[in-house]
């Protein structure tokens, strides 16, 4: 009797046992799988359109333009060159894309303006000014004719296109 008892106890540990490492082998094999989706959607995120929000309008009359420059001014370097901005807010780059607000971009002898939505260039030609800045000592510049463009972007340096540029050419002097 005794004996039947402990045979039955074992019998039950034994499938306790058994349906633990059941369920821990479901628990882990479950947990893999969303870690893999978990994975899946960290790589999709960056590509999918919800996540990123849209370039925001440009208010109603808002501008940009050089507060001392004019077209086909002679200018000698170094030069510092004066951005001015109109119903619309300089900010800093990198934080959260909003309305209204902006940073400014020179862009040297480059194209007239930059398509709205699209990610400005970052070179020696495409300067940011993602601090917010509103001035820019322009020093290398070879003698001649040279245009240049002032460019808002919003925080993440997409252009907010023709309404928000403005186009000088300046002589540099020799
Ligand atoms: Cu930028």
């Amino acid at each position: 009797m005794k004996f039947r008892i402990i045979l039955s106890m074992m019998a039950l540990v034994a499938l306790a046992a058994c349906n633990n490492s059941g369920n821990d082998a479901a628990a882990k094999k479950d947990s893999t799988t969303a870690n893999t989706s978990h994975d899946t959607m960290d790589h999709k995120m960056p590509s999918v359109g919800p996540e990123v929000p849209a370039l925001p309008a440009v208010p109603e009359g808002a501008k940009v333009f050089f507060k001392n420059l004019k077209n086909d001014q002679t200018i000698t370097l170094p030069f510092k060159i004066e951005m001015g901005a109109e119903k619309i807010t300089v900010d800093t780059a990198g934080g959260p894309v909003a309305a209204g607000r902006g940073h400014h971009h020179l862009l040297i002898d480059g194209p007239d303006f930059i398509e709205p939505g699209i990610v400005i260039p970052k070179d020696s030609v495409h300067v940011h000014f993602g601090k917010g800045q509103t001035e820019y000592e322009l020093k290398d510049l070879a003698p001649g004719k040279h245009k240049l463009v002032l460019q808002m972007g919003d925080a993440l340096h997409r252009s907010y296109g023709v309404p928000l540029s403005a186009v000088v050419t300046v002589n540099v002097k020799k």
